[in-house]
């Protein structure tokens, strides 16, 4: 049952493609494949067009995103187009002060370290972004029956980034927070589960047809803190989201010990990256998700004969799944030849056909 009031949207023009049937664990004519990080950096066209635009700017203006989140689509024929956005432009929407720094990655003027902080995260109103809603309907539009995958950054991964004040390898404040002041940390994850669902909420409104949750950084955590500090305010996002009726799938980084615990916060489909083989995944993860996965996205570094051994690989052990969908295990590395991205979708195409 749905709240009163508020409609089911998950049936899109895309409802019947590979991908949605993927994520339902329905027969497919073929594995859907898609990459992380499918736009931007590793195509010429997408330099071209970003030349001279910052990052968070590009994020609004709706003709650009439709193109940039096209380009992929256009030239590997992937199964699906995911919105070209950042998992920081909702923080930005509600006014805190930080850039997207080429080279380096988000960026926080202040970082959020007390309770006092906590005043500047306001609850995200879709009014915040109607360049995000005016994307989407145009993108959906031109899409036609490929499905738009649209996304947002989890509670844990969003926190590091607004107390470290940008990228971490560490984490040592995040985790200072959660352990040393569990309260102020939980009221914390919980704004940005607020944000988080709204920023889902507008993406699926204007007809988003899945959502992927990335929590790329919760590999940093043990999964006794993981449960405790962080489950919580990501089931929250998925509940929030759910009565929409769309594929949910969640994904982090180094996180094969967290794959139940992912699944169980709430996901439909579980990405796995590289470390963990689909078979093992899905043994950790249980039935009834589907699985998303899990090519070293080195390996298209490594020659066309050595991209088809190890795509064969991950297809062989996900072949006993109900629901899987081709990806890599994190995104597409800048220097990728996009040639290589082209052939390994017609590969996967191939090998799968039914
Ligand atoms: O296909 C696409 O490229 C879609 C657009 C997209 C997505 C899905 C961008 C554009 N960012 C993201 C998500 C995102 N952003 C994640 C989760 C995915 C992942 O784990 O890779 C994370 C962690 C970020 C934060 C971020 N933004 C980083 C990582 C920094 C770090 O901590 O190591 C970076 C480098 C950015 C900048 C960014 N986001 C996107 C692009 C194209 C860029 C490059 C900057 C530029 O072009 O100026």
């Amino acid at each position: 049952g749905q709240p009163a009031g508020q409609q089911q949207t998950g049936r899109t023009a895309a409802y019947d493609s590979a991908f949605l049937r993927a994520c339902r664990r329905e027969p497919v004519p073929h594995t859907p494949v898609w990459f992380m990080r499918q736009a931007g950096r590793s195509l010429p066209e997408y330099r071209k067009v970003r030349e001279g635009i910052p990052m968070l700017e590009s994020c609004m203006r709706p003709e650009l995103v439709t193109e940039i989140t096209l380009q992929p689509v256009r030239r590997h024929n992937v199964d699906a187009a995911i919105f070209f956005s950042d998992i920081v432009v909702p923080l930005k929407a509600v006014g805190i002060d930080l850039d997207i720094k080429p080279g380096v990655g988000p960026v926080v003027a202040e970082p959020i370290r007390t309770r006092a902080d906590l005043d500047r995260l306001r609850p995200l109103d879709a009014s915040d972004v109607s360049y995000v809603t005016e994307a989407v309907r145009m993108l959906t539009a031109e899409l036609g029956t490929t499905p738009l995958i649209g996304f947002a950054g989890a509670p844990f991964t969003l926190a590091s980034y607004l107390i470290e004040g940008g990228p971490s390898r560490t984490y040592e404040n995040t985790k200072a927070m959660m352990y040393g002041d569990p309260e102020l940390w939980a009221d914390l994850v919980d704004r940005l589960a607020g944000i988080t669902s709204a920023f889902l909420d507008v993406q699926i409104a204007a007809g988003a047809s899945a959502v992927q949750l990335f929590d790329s950084w919760a590999g940093a955590l043990a999964p006794a803190e993981y449960r405790k500090y962080v489950m919580p305010a990501s089931a929250k996002v998925f509940d929030a989201v759910a009565h929409h009726g769309v594929p949910r799938i969640h994904f982090g980084v180094g996180t094969g010990e967290l794959l139940n615990l992912m699944g169980e916060a709430g996901a439909d489909v579980v990405g796995v990256d590289w470390r963990v083989p689909m078979d093992e995944a899905a043994r950790r993860v249980g039935p009834g998700r589907a699985l998303q996965g899990n090519l070293d996205p080195a390996v298209l570094f490594a020659g066309h004969k050595a991209v088809e051994l190890k795509a064969r690989e991950v297809l062989d052990a996900a072949s006993g799944l109900e629901g899987h969908i081709f990806n890599l295990g994190h995104g597409v590395m800048p220097n990728t030849n996009p040639e290589a991205l082209t052939r390994l979708v017609e590969y996967v195409h191939e090998q799968t056909a039914r």
